[in-house]
């Protein structure tokens, strides 16, 4: 077969659709348009963070998993068109508001979204620790950064499955850490987001294994507060 030939069969066939770049793929590939939440994108490289975070892992993460929770937040707030107006922490503050066919998902997915939206921008390394004002918060709550470090692993630790350990400020304007199943959130209780280990095996599996412990210590290493 002549060179020439090949390519002309090549263009004609399923293959080739879905080898060359089209338009109409190119345009229905982002579905996380179609509603009023979008993916954040990463605010550094995938390899940014290691060798803590790998860039196969941190690519995931960010394009699967959570890209997955905007998906599926966005779909299913498509009927409810005051629910669209709504922020993230609206959502999850009063989810007694959602109708109670999306609730889980909307808790699910609206929680996910936030909290690893939240994650990106409080990594980076090398870590950053607090100054100033919360430096200072840390050290009367907790006893020293150090403590709060050992306290937020033994929380992390401490969550069976998939969960979240947070520091977090409640309503009272004091720091505490709490254990939170799931894509739960601090935002849930009207709280604001500190900083949070995602302990879900997404997180963590291709690098760390089982070795959940490595995978906290190493989140706090890069923990930009
Ligand atoms: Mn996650």
């Amino acid at each position: 077969m002549k060179r020439r030939s090949f390519f002309q069969i090549l263009l004609g066939s399923s293959l080739a659709s879905r080898l060359l770049p089209s338009t109409s793929r190119a345009q229905s590939a982002p579905a996380l348009a179609t509603g009023p939440f979008t993916l954040p994108p990463l605010p550094y490289a995938p390899n940014a963070l290691e060798p803590y975070i790998d860039a196969e892992t941190m690519t995931l993460h960010h394009d699967k998993h959570h890209a997955a929770y905007v998906i599926n937040l966005n779909k299913a707030i498509a009927p409810y068109p005051d629910l669209q107006k709504k922020s993230l922490e609206e959502l999850l503050i009063n989810l007694e508001a959602v109708p109670a066919e999306i609730r889980t998902t909307v808790r699910n997915n609206a929680g996910g979204h936030a909290n690893h939206s939240h994650l990106w921008k409080t990594l980076s390394n090398p870590g950053k620790k607090p100054e100033g004002k919360l430096a200072k918060e840390i050290d009367e709550s907790f006893g020293s950064y150090e403590n709060w470090k050992e306290g937020m692993t033994k929380c992390a630790m401490g969550i069976f499955g998939s969960g979240w350990a947070w520091l977090a400020r409640g309503k009272d304007g004091k720091l505490f850490m709490k254990p939170y199943p799931n894509q739960d959130s601090p935002l849930m209780e009207g709280a604001t987001l500190v900083y949070g280990i995602d302990v879900w095996e997404h997180a963590y599996y291709l690098k760390y294994r089982n070795l959940r412990t490595d995978y906290v210590r190493a989140c706090l290493e890069i923990a930009s507060l």
